[in-house]
């Protein structure tokens, strides 16, 4: 049995002091020597076990004499020198362990460990890659100072921490010796060497130190850093002024990295980042690039206290560090920008993801409790969810008592490895409260639902609410949840009623009264208050009043999300109509001008295929893929034939003069632009989405105007294709979004056209390369991937099986493209399974791809 479980969690029996490691980098055979300095963590004899694998081990010593090849036992993944076989001296309190090993980089297609990327050497070590380094107490709860001393030809070598010497070797060698003050677990150990440049900065702390910043490059894009910079400044300066949490280091350093399995690492002093998440010009970068950059800057940096300073005790835990510092992004981001608008796109993002992950077979818990392969948990219930509990837990105290319950945190738990437990302790204690209950929510998994009823009835309203859980894998029954409800009440004219509060639910069932003067138009989970599906009757005048007057713009684009869901889903089953009231109620929401443009862009976006197929199933529908395609391209065009002129008035409105800049206002307007372009081109034949793809003088406007002509395979789709690909052709971001626009493409032919984009020039052992096409095509297909014949399920079944053998990491993530495979008909199913099948026989499938593919079959 490959299962680790939490409940078999054991302290280590040896703890490492001081790590000392010297790399003497080759490409192919690099040599690392590791000194530790372990003492024994408790009492009696242990055997000293080391975690370890892919690469060879040249000599092994305890306090300077050479252990012995028999006192040794190299397990598959491992090597224990028995207690018995320690020194008498050692196997009480300590001793020295030095081992020599020698890696390949050079053949490290994984992206896990050390590898080479571009001609340059860098580290991915979050969260099992520290053991092909060397061989190492490989867990979070073993935390260490390092000191790191580098030799290699390239000019730039770092390491964490601070910098003590660096000089020439012979043979124009380098070496550099960096010193991390803070002891960290290994998982946060990082090495990059290369052929860079920085971008420098500094940044004074709050108690008046003095920072050094840098990004790191390669040659020629040191002038794409500027806005990675400044976020990061505004990251700093923000968890200062929100949290209190000061930088603790005198250099921050951010690396951009061309292959990389993950969006970012956060490792000590030394951030690892996919290039993708730090380069931005105007001329490449959309503005949605630059909100990501942002929000992954502010993330990684945010990492720092709430990752790093205080860790994870095991990778069940994962959500301690994650959902948290999700959560903390998530608040930056409101704050630099529009908390409404980006509240709606972090809710669009949860329930496109996350209640997708958590009503198929991938379901589980925020915190897990077994898991094969750690790496497949880095998933949208860990990260999403888990800050929606954050989001929950900061409702209900209140924000003055987060506050200090996080204060408490960092005071209490400050240079530890911790666990939920501890964290939702450090909740009690600071306001008085019992959290056994809510701790439901980071064990329980399954998206609960809510069923609403209403009553009024002599000047008092009820509010009756319900609550259930659907069974998930390996958890039969649900119990209910703390559920918290943001509500408002309005009255016939959209005017506020009565009281706001917060109500919470958590019973299976319970009724709340209010004495109101008329029947009340409810506004309930205001701001999204709980992670939950409402189900709610509501008739459509109501729905309008909320759509045209709530307080609350999250529940403003809710009423018109509601609307536009009920419409798809009936048109996708073959009924139902377009109703005009819905025509009416977008343009009066859309062309009123108190509104910010973005939110507008939000409420005018139509629902996507996922979306609607997620609720036909939920309903225990068959969810067919062109039919739902079909009704969304009915309501665009209904839409955009009943709206054409307001549509061009728009576009002229929201024009944005002066040269281009990211900033949330222009963003807004340009998204609301785009969207109205998008719909024109379901009726003028690409004339408007042509005009503006020559005059674009910024990469947003130009790849929008790209998508409607391709997306709507307009006359002019072929040609801007072209334009596109010769204008950009060397920057390989940006032909990424090129590559992404074809594969997501519901024109007729996107199969044939991705395979012979996967026939030239295509470097799919990229991860980013690979997730444009091939997976952007799974997951952003549903027309093509789910042709009837089945030979979108095989194309992506044959290029997951020739990416697990190079990446398993990012292959059994890609995988999941295949979760919601019993929401289609018995033919697709009887594909799918074939498909799926097929994969499970692969010989030497790994343990990543093993685990989510024999789970989605289950
Ligand atoms: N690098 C990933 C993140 O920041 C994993 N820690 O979420
Ligand atoms: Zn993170």
């Amino acid at each position: 049995d490959q299962t680790t479980r939490l409940v078999d969690y054991r302290a280590p029996d040896w703890l490492v002091e001081e790590t000392r490691l010297n790399f003497d980098l080759q490409p192919t055979a690099t040599r690392v020597t590791a000194t530790l300095k372990v003492k024994r963590n408790g009492t009696g004899p242990a055997d000293f076990r080391l975690d370890g694998h892919s690469m060879r081990l040249l000599s092994a010593a305890i306090d300077g004499r050479p252990v012995p090849a028999e006192a040794m036992i190299e397990g598959e993944e491992s090597l224990t020198v028995s207690a018995a076989a320690l020194p008498e001296s050692a196997r009480e309190s300590g001793f020295e362990w030095t081992c020599v090993t020698e890696i390949d980089p050079s053949a490290n297609t994984a992206l896990e460990g050390l590898y080479m990327s571009s001609g340059m050497y860098c580290t991915q070590c979050e969260a099992e890659g520290f053991r092909k380094i060397t061989f190492y107490p490989d867990r979070p709860d073993v935390m260490a100072r390092f000191e790191v001393r580098i030799e290699g030809d390239a000019p730039v070598l770092l390491s964490n921490g601070n910098l003590v010497a660096s000089g020439a070797l012979r043979d124009g060698r380098r070496f550099a010796e960096w010193r991390d003050p803070w002891p960290k677990p290994s998982y946060l150990f990082a090495l990059v060497a290369g052929d860079l440049v920085s971008h420098d900065d500094r940044f004074t702390t709050q108690s008046g130190r003095e920072v050094a910043l840098r990004i790191w490059v390669r040659p020629g894009d040191e002038d794409r850093c500027a806005y990675a910079m400044d976020a990061l400044k505004r990251s700093m300066k923000w968890d200062e002024e929100v949290y209190g949490r000061e930088y603790d280091l005198d250099l921050f350093q951010i690396v951009a990295v061309d292959d990389f399995n993950m969006g970012a690492m956060e490792n000590k002093g030394l951030n690892i980042f996919n290039s993708k998440y730090v380069l931005a010009s105007p001329e490449t970068a959309t503005d949605a690039d630059y909100a990501r950059i942002e929000a992954i800057i502010a993330h990684e940096y945010f990492h720092n206290w709430t990752g790093d300073r205080i860790t994870c005790r095991d990778w069940f835990q994962l959500c301690l560090k994650e959902g948290l510092t999700v959560f903390r992004d998530q608040q930056f981001s409101a704050d630099q920008r529009s908390a409404p608008v980006c509240r709606i796109a972090d809710v669009a993002t949860l329930r496109a993801r996350q209640f997708r992950e958590d009503s198929g077979p991938l379901a589980h818990p925020v915190r897990p409790e077994a898991y094969v392969e750690i790496n497949n948990f880095y998933t949208a219930t860990v990260y999403e969810k888990g800050a929606e509990l954050i989001r929950m837990l900061r409702l209900l105290v209140g924000a003055s008592s987060y506050r200090a319950a996080l204060d408490l945190y960092f005071d209490r738990h400050d240079g530890e490895a911790c666990t939920i437990e501890d964290w939702l302790r450090v909740f009690e204690d600071a306001t008085g409260r019992d959290l056994s209950h809510f701790a439901l929510w980071y064990s329980q998994a399954g998206t609960p639902r809510v069923s609403v009823k209403e009553d009024y009835d002599q000047g008092v309203y009820t509010l009756t609410l319900a609550q259930e859980t659907k069974p998930t894998p390996g958890q039969r029954e649900k119990r209910p949840l703390v559920i918290p409800c943001a509500y408002g009440f309005l009255d016939a004219d959209g005017r506020n009623l009565g009281e706001d509060g917060l109500l919470v639910l958590d019973k299976a069932e319970q009724s709340f009264r209010f004495d109101l003067p008329e029947r009340p138009v409810a506004s309930l989970f205001r701001n999204f208050s709980a992670p939950a599906i409402v189900e709610r009757r509501i008739s459509p005048a109501d729905r309008a009043i909320l759509m045209g007057h709530d307080t609350d713009p999250f529940n403003r684009w809710e009423a018109a999300r509601a609307f536009a869901l009920s419409i798809a889903g009936e048109l996708a089953d073959g009924g139902g109509r377009i109703d005009p009231d819905w025509i009416a109620a977008l343009r009066t929401t859309v062309t009123d001008e108190s509104l910010d443009p973005a939110f507008r862009a939000l409420v005018l976006a139509l629902p996507g295929d996922d979306e609607i197929a997620g609720e036909i199933a939920a309903k225990g529908g068959v969810v067919d893929p062109d039919a739902i395609h079909h009704a969304l391209d009915q309501m665009a065009e209904t839409l955009a034939e009943a709206t054409a002129p307001t549509l061009r008035e728009l576009r002229a409105k929201m024009a944005v003069t002066g040269p281009y800049a990211p900033d949330a206002e222009s963003a807004g307007r340009r998204s609301l632009a785009n969207a109205a372009l998008a719909l024109l081109t379901h009726v003028d034949g690409g004339e408007a989405a042509e005009a503006a793809f020559s005059k674009a003088d910024n990469m947003t406007d130009s790849l929008a105007a790209l998508r409607a002509l391709v997306h709507r395979g307009a006359p002019g789709a072929e040609r801007a294709l072209m334009d596109f690909r010769d204008r950009w052709r060397s920057d390989l971001l940006v032909m990424d979004k090129w590559l992404m626009v074809q594969a997501t493409s519901p024109a007729p032919g996107a199969l044939d056209r991705v395979k012979a984009l996967a026939e030239t020039d295509f470097n799919w052992r990229n991860p980013n390369r690979f997730r444009s096409l091939i997976a952007a095509f799974a997951a952003g297909n549903p027309v093509g991937f789910h042709a009837a014949d089945g030979a979108g399920y095989r194309f992506f079944a044959d290029w997951l099986i020739a990416m697990d053998d190079a990446n398993p990491q990012t292959a059994a993530r890609t995988a999941g493209a295949f979760e919601t495979w019993r929401r289609y008909g018995e033919r697709r199913q009887a594909l799918i399974r074939t498909e799926l099948e097929r994969i499970m026989a692969k010989p030497g499938i790994s343990k990543d791809m093993g685990e989510i593919v024999g789970r989605i079959l289950e």
